[in-house]
């Protein structure tokens, strides 16, 4: 078992679906939390996640949100933020990571948007040597169209660092419909696109998936619920998941990222995401590998389309050698 564990610690791996913010570490988080209440608060949830169905389970992540909203107030803990998540993939050998954020401003607007970006930006090329990183802003669920539509003015201005755009935030608020023309503008721009769809268990949000799916985005974020009609969609158009996969996912071959989602705050690794795999579904330490090599090509065949004009640098692999 060590042997495994080891092994899947040790693989070059990419991280492709992680909130910033949600990568904070439980030390960070309760020392940035400066009231008492606050910190007894967070102690209470932390108790009550266990319990209570997948409604109860992800109101309970989002008050720790936006908990952790009222504690970031400034640059330098982004920075800070941005620094203990690079050094936690670099620990757990992640080779390439595409971290996530929806872009904010501090002091009434003073500082404005730009330099939040601008913030998480440099403190990447900071660590360039040791992980290759890249950034991918989010539009919250709640936020207005006027506000996503400068989120995305941010995304192109700050390309090629900036990869794709998201749309993230609390799955009870069904507001894709009102961002498509913001996110039908991106794919105009050949700006890539992941979408956080099917996240719970009810009609509108089945409903939802639908829109989703006729969008066609880049990438899909936990599609946990589904119509079959759905599934099969996906997997007919090979749209890539973001997702702990299931084992007949496995089996198809269908273009899978192993992600973590919110390390710090969900308290897991990309190995250990990995090692429960392998134990949970039997794969073989080859599958594993060939796991990896496929999100690798997924993510550069993502890459390719968006920035056609390095296809000639590419040569490329034969499959069979
Ligand atoms: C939907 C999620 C999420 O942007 O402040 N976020 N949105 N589903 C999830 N799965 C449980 N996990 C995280 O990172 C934190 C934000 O990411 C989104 C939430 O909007 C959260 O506030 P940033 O860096």
């Amino acid at each position: 078992m060590d042997d495994l564990r080891r092994f899947c610690q040790l693989l070059p791996k990419i991280e492709l679906h992680a909130h910033l913010n949600g990568c904070i570490r439980t030390s960070t988080f309760r020392q940035l939390l400066s009231s008492t209440a606050d910190q007894l608060r967070l102690d209470a949830l932390d108790k009550e996640f266990q319990s209570g169905d997948t409604h109860a389970r992800m109101a309970n992540v989002f008050e720790k949100f936006a908990l952790l909203r009222s504690c970031v107030t400034n640059l330098d803990e982004i920075r800070r933020i941005t620094r203990e998540t690079l050094e936690d993939f670099i620990a757990d050998h992640i080779m390439y990571v595409e971290l996530r954020t929806r872009p904010r401003s501090f002091d009434n607007g003073a500082i404005p948007m730009s330099s939040y970006v601008e913030a998480i930006l440099e403190t990447m090329k900071q660590y360039k040597n040791q992980i290759c990183s890249r950034l991918i802003l989010s539009i919250d669920r709640t936020q207005t169209v006027d506000q996503a539509m400068e989120t995305l003015k941010l995304a192109e201005r700050y390309r090629p660092d900036v990869v794709g755009l998201d749309l993230s935030g609390d799955p009870n608020v069904k507001s894709f419909e009102r961002f498509l023309p913001v996110f039908n503008l991106a794919k105009q721009m050949n700006l890539p696109t992941t979408i956080h769809i099917g996240e719970l268990p009810d009609a509108e949000c089945l409903r939802e998936n639908d829109l989703i799916l006729d969008f066609k985005p880049s990438r899909l974020g936990h599609f946990n619920f589904r119509t079959k009609e759905q599934e099969q969609r996906v997997i007919k158009e090979q749209i890539p998941l973001e997702i702990c996969p299931t084992s007949n996912l496995l089996t198809m071959k269908h273009p899978l990222a192993i992600c973590t989602d919110d390390s710090g705050l969900m308290d897991c690794r990309l190995s250990s995401e990995i090692f429960d795999l392998v134990q949970s579904f039997r794969i073989t330490k080859e599958e594993i590998c060939e796991l990896m090599l496929q999100t690798c090509r997924t993510t550069a065949a993502i890459a390719l389309k968006s920035h056609p004009q390095y296809a000639r640098h590419i040569t490329p692999i034969d499959p069979n050698r």
